[in-house]
């Protein structure tokens, strides 16, 4: 009998000790298995033992297991209870939430998206055209025929249509042969062949040449033209355009240095530095009076005049984050544009 009682005591010991311990729900079920559980619990074992006792063990023993029985139940109740309220409290509503993880607009990107809202508020349309041109519009069309010396300004990577079988197509074709344009120029020819003056419009887009890399050289990069055209668009006009632009984009207290250049499409041609307070003189971009010649192969009248302008987004950008190399733009590599 002495022995079956302090089973009991050991039971009650340890069955509490489990509880104590357990750390999820799973664990109380667990336990209650092991101390109850109707097959091989091990205080069911003991009342089992009850029909081989005496009357007297049957009562003591009795009411001792079942007192246990019912104290150890309640108590696994109790412990699964707190266990599914801790796991509510753990959801703290209070405390600052996760960071996802988000993506980094490229800094071209950045650049490109500051220059057209400038643009925009100037006034200015946004247009895009295509960075597989021919050499019409690329050249001849720009005063720049077959063969001026000029056409050396721009390596070119020109392009040899095939068919699905890869066999060259040959012959001429009108506007002549397919090239990646070299400068976003083009664009001026194929706005003025469907549009009528007056207007103004910027064209950013992507440019391709076939040049040797180096830190501020890439065979593609990206070029913003500018064209405003109307019968009384004049140099002045371009200066207070192109100085309110370049004052809202790197600040109020640039100076600005306009240099005589040659374009054959432009007459007189431009080119404008730029120098930042306390900076040395930056060159920005090409510009110029539209050349009559242009004019004339979009059949424009003789009264229209305007000006145009290019310009380097990459160059933009690489003076306005202080980036050394124009290749870290093309690198893929995450650790440079998660900086911006
Ligand atoms: C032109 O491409 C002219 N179409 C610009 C122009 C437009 C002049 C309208 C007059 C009127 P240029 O070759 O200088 O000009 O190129 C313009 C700008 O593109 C340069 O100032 C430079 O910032 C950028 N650029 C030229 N070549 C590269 C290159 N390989 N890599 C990166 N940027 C380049």
């Amino acid at each position: 009998m002495k022995k079956i009682v302090m089973d009991i005591d050991v039971i009650r010991k340890n069955a509490k000790r489990d509880i104590e311990a357990a750390t999820s729900v799973k664990t109380c079920e667990d336990v209650r298995v092991q101390y109850l559980g109707r097959k091989d619990g091990e205080l069911t074992a003991v009342l089992r033992a009850l029909s081989s006792m005496s009357l007297e063990e049957k009562r003591r023993v009795g009411s001792e297991a079942n007192a246990l029985r019912v104290e150890l139940e309640e108590l696994i109740e109790n412990k699964i209870k707190e266990l599914s309220s801790k796991k509510i409290q753990r959801i703290d509503v209070t405390k600052p939430g996760k960071r996802v993880s988000l993506g980094h607009l490229h800094p071209l990107t950045r650049i490109d998206r500051e220059v057209r809202d400038i643009f925009s508020s100037l006034n200015f349309s946004v247009v895009s055209g295509p960075e597989l041109e021919d050499e019409y519009h690329n050249f001849d069309a720009l005063n720049i025929p077959g063969d001026h010396p000029a056409r050396d300004m721009w390596d070119t990577f020109w392009v040899k249509p095939r068919t699905d079988n890869g066999e060259e197509i040959k012959g001429a074709k009108k506007g002549g042969k397919l090239l990646m344009r070299t400068h976003t120029s083009p664009m001026q020819i194929r706005y003025m062949e469907t549009h009528q003056a007056p207007f103004q419009i910027i064209v950013p887009g992507r440019t391709f040449r076939y040049e040797a890399t180096d830190a501020s050289h890439e065979i593609n990069f990206y070029q913003v033209e500018g064209l405003m055209v109307g019968p009384n668009v004049t140099l002045a006009n371009f200066k207070f355009i192109i100085e309110s632009f370049f004052k809202r984009f790197f600040g109020e207290n640039l100076e600005f240095r306009y240099r005589p250049s040659y374009f054959p499409f432009v007459e007189p041609g431009v080119e404008l530095d730029v120098k930042l307070p306390g900076g040395k003189w930056l060159e920005v971009m090409g510009a110029g009076m539209v050349h009559r010649n242009v004019f004339n192969a979009v059949k424009y009248d003789k009264e229209m005049q305007g000006f145009a302008f290019g310009m380097g987004l990459d160059r933009l950008a690489m003076i306005k984050y202080g980036i050394p190399d124009i290749r870290l733009f093309y690198s893929g590599d995450v650790r440079f544009t998660k900086q911006f």
